[in-house]
């Protein structure tokens, strides 16, 4: 039977060949892939953060380790993909502007997709004119930011204040997360909504374009 404990570890020593294994062993015995997600490769990601944090690991390690997490994510993606049924609207994602992290701001797209939304992710590191421009592109009902950083959480207002420059605030609904933001943050800067993992991303989006 496929070892979660053996994911875990994988994924916090960055040991990619093995990720991918268990991965797709576990797959083969048809455990769900949010067993995976919140009870390995999550709880594994935490852990190298809080290596880095007092110094037992560098960004090296923790590159491994994402590249670990996100060879392993590449093979559920499908699966969480597949669970939509019908589209509900269309989003754009995007990490926001000096924000390399990624892999949550991925598995908030996945879920959505899974969840019927109809997916446009402008991936990370993106400026506001870049939001500004897809919005116009795309005619998406919600504008999805994420960010890792306290010094890119800013980033998120500035977005916000470019949709309402460009003129096209209003046609959209704004949803932002990434472990750094708040409830509280997100109302300060005028966002529309606010989830903390990718599961509430969904319920709320939902509750969004109900609204
Ligand atoms: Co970085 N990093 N990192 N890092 N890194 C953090 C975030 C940090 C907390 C580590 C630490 O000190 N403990 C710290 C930030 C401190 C702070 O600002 N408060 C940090 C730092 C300091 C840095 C650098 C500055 C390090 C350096 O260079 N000195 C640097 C910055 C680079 C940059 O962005 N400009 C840096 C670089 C990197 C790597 C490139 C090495 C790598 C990222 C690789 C990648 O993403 N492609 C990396 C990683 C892996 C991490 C940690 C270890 C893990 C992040 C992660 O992927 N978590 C992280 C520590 C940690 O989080 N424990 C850390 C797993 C992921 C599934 O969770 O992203 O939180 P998360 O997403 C969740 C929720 O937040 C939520 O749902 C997701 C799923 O449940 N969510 C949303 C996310 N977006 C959402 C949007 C929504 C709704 C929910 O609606 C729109």
């Amino acid at each position: 039977m496929a070892d979660l404990n053996k994911l875990y570890q994988a994924i916090l020593t960055g040991d990619q060949k093995t990720a991918v294994a268990v991965t797709e062993e576990a797959l083969a015995e048809k455990i769900d892939p949010q067993v995976l997600i919140n009870q390995a490769m999550i709880p594994a990601m935490n852990e190298a953060g809080a290596k880095f944090e007092c110094e037992e690991y560098f960004v090296p390690e923790l590159l491994l380790a994402a590249r670990a997490m996100k060879a392993s994510l590449a093979l559920l993606r499908p699966l969480l993909a597949e669970r939509g049924a019908e589209p509900v609207g269309r989003v754009v994602i995007g990490t926001v502007k000096g924000d390399l992290h990624d892999i949550g701001k991925n598995l908030v797209a996945s879920m959505l997709e899974g969840g019927g939304f109809e997916v446009h992710d402008l991936g990370a590191d993106v400026p506001a004119e870049k939001f500004v421009a897809a919005v116009r592109e795309k005619n998406p009902h919600l504008v999805c930011m994420s960010a890792l950083l306290t010094v890119t959480m800013p980033a998120m207002r500035t977005t916000i204040q470019a949709l309402k420059e460009a003129g096209v605030r209003d046609q959209v609904k704004v949803m932002v997360g990434g472990a750094p933001v708040t409830p509280d943050y997100a109302r300060e800067i005028g966002a529309d909504g606010y989830a903390d993992n990718a599961s509430s991303a969904v319920k709320k989006a939902r509750e969004l374009l109900a609204a």
